[in-house]
């Protein structure tokens, strides 16, 4: 009997999905991209526009040769690069006081003084990685388009965050098609800065790890509706703390009204909910505070079944695992 389960334990092993064991892993699947990097669909407002073609081109080039532990190569934006961000941060750091937490809020004025950020600069990804890694340990590493979400949310249990370096076109400033710069670092970048907001992003990092293909659904769901477009109460008023609403002028004015549904995170529900990516939500989820947020996804996580379960060593930056069975 001993050998039938040792054969059983050998054979759950081999059915585990690769994941990157060591920070420097990633280098093996950063390249991945599933749409856009240098190819732009015919719908993309940059399609017709060479010079645009040639700038992504000189982006997906920088994040096809980075390797972890490189700075991140600087980059000259354009003058009409520059004033898309104008617009975009302009618009956006009017609502930010009345409608995005009091976490980002503390940390915005930080990013101003410390990382370039403001409406007349771009900042540099490698300003802002050195700042995130100094509050909290994460990074950012340079990335061309979209990377499967097994991919994406394995990064998160090393504190890395994949971020775009280019800017969406400049014929719609209020508009683009998939992550870009104005989206990673107004919208992602200031909250990896909090502690506990640091530690819940990891968590499903590293639940993510050698999972099957159902609990990736489930866990790109979860960071959907909490890291995307989660909402937290402070004082009783709802206040905004996902990245897509805090990219987002119309969304983020839009989800605090009556109009959308808001509902209580429940990480056995939310995890299940199918959502629209091409429109504003329909619903949202609301949590306490980020530690509530993290409480509750670790105890669901505790049900997902694997043979074997992960930690994070911060020390030797690799996940060491532990058997279960
Ligand atoms: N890829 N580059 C990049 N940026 C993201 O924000 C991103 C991604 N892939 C998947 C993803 N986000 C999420 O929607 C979840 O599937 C994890
Ligand atoms: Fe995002």
């Amino acid at each position: 009997h001993v050998q039938d389960f040792n054969s059983q334990v050998k054979q759950n092993k081999e059915s585990i999905p690769w994941f990157p064991m060591r920070i420097n892993d990633i280098d093996q699947f950063a390249n991945r991209v599933l749409s856009y990097g240098a190819e732009l669909d015919a719908d993309h407002p940059g399609f017709t526009d060479p010079t645009y073609r040639a700038r992504r081109k000189l982006f997906a080039d920088i994040a096809a040769n980075y390797k972890y532990g490189e700075p991140i190569p600087r980059v000259e934006y354009t003058p009409e690069e520059i004033q898309t961000w104008g617009t975009v941060y302009t618009e956006l750091s009017d609502l930010y006081p009345t409608h995005a937490c009091a976490e980002f809020n503390y940390i915005f004025p930080l990013l101003q003084q410390n990382c370039g950020y403001g409406p007349n600069n771009i900042p540099q990804l490698q300003d802002v990685s050195v700042f995130l890694k100094d509050c909290t340990g994460f990074t950012l590493r340079p990335v061309a388009g979209l990377l499967s979400s097994r991919d994406f949310l394995a990064g998160l249990a090393f504190r890395v965050f994949h971020s775009t370096q280019y800017i969406r076109h400049h014929s719609k400033p209020m508009y683009t098609p998939e992550p870009d710069i104005c989206h990673e670092l107004l919208g992602h970048a200031p909250l990896f800065a909090d502690p506990e907001f640091a530690q819940f992003s990891q968590e499903i990092g590293l639940a993510s790890l050698g999972a099957s293909d159902e609990m990736i659904e489930k866990l790109a769901t979860l960071y959907w509706f909490t890291v995307e477009y989660g909402i937290c109460l402070e004082n009783g008023k709802k206040k905004a703390y996902g990245a897509g609403l805090l990219s987002s002028y119309g969304e983020l004015q839009y989800c605090l009204t009556e109009e959308p549904s808001h509902e209580f995170f429940d990480p056995s529900v939310v995890s299940v909910t199918k959502y629209p990516i091409t429109s504003f939500q329909p619903k949202y989820f609301i949590s306490e505070s980020f530690a509530d947020v993290k409480t509750k996804l670790m105890s669901w996580a505790t049900t997902i079944k694997r043979p074997f379960q992960v930690r994070y060593n911060p020390y030797t930056q690799r996940v060491e695992m532990l058997d279960t069975m």
